[in-house]
């Protein structure tokens, strides 16, 4: 009886550890809406891309994106364009914060995330997941959109 009571206690033992691996490495897009990421096709000699997304915070605490990574790409950065003698230049975030009950709005000429060392061409139709952390509770996934390179120009009438 002993031996089984104990048994059951490493099974509750075991079973919490499950239940708190699962909670800080899954995905749980608690609070955080990440919608419409995209991306535009690249040239097979493409290394890196940018990406743009809106991200709503739904929830009633602040929350810290900081780190981007997708299995396409060795690394992702989160970037910001600033003046720099009058021309516009990309500059590296450590981290990016999504206000309370706010949204964030990575859009070309302004915030952006960037994918370098990209492992493939991405083409036109092709969907891939992009993963964030955070400083707070939860990691968050997206799908992100590869959209034609002529959308970009405007000349998707032209192929
Ligand atoms: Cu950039």
């Amino acid at each position: 009886m002993i031996f089984l009571t104990k048994k059951f206690l490493d099974l509750k033992k075991l079973i919490f550890l499950f239940f708190f691996l699962f909670y800080k490495f899954t995905f749980a897009n608690e609070g955080l809406i990440l919608h419409g990421g995209y991306t535009f096709e690249t040239f097979p000699t493409q290394k890196s891309t940018s990406i743009y997304i809106s991200i709503f915070n739904n929830s009633n605490e602040d929350i810290v994106l900081d780190s981007v990574s997708c299995d396409c790409a060795k690394k992702g950065e989160f970037h910001t364009r600033i003046l720099k003698n009058d021309i516009s230049v990309m500059k590296k975030l450590e981290k990016i914060k999504i206000n309370a009950r706010s949204e964030l709005y990575l859009q070309p000429q302004g915030l952006h995330i960037m994918l370098f060392g990209l492992n493939k061409a991405l083409k036109d139709f092709d969907e891939f997941d992009l993963k964030f952390s955070s400083t707070t509770k939860f990691n968050y996934k997206t799908t992100i959109k590869v959209l034609n390179k002529k959308l970009k120009s405007n000349q998707l009438d032209k192929m």
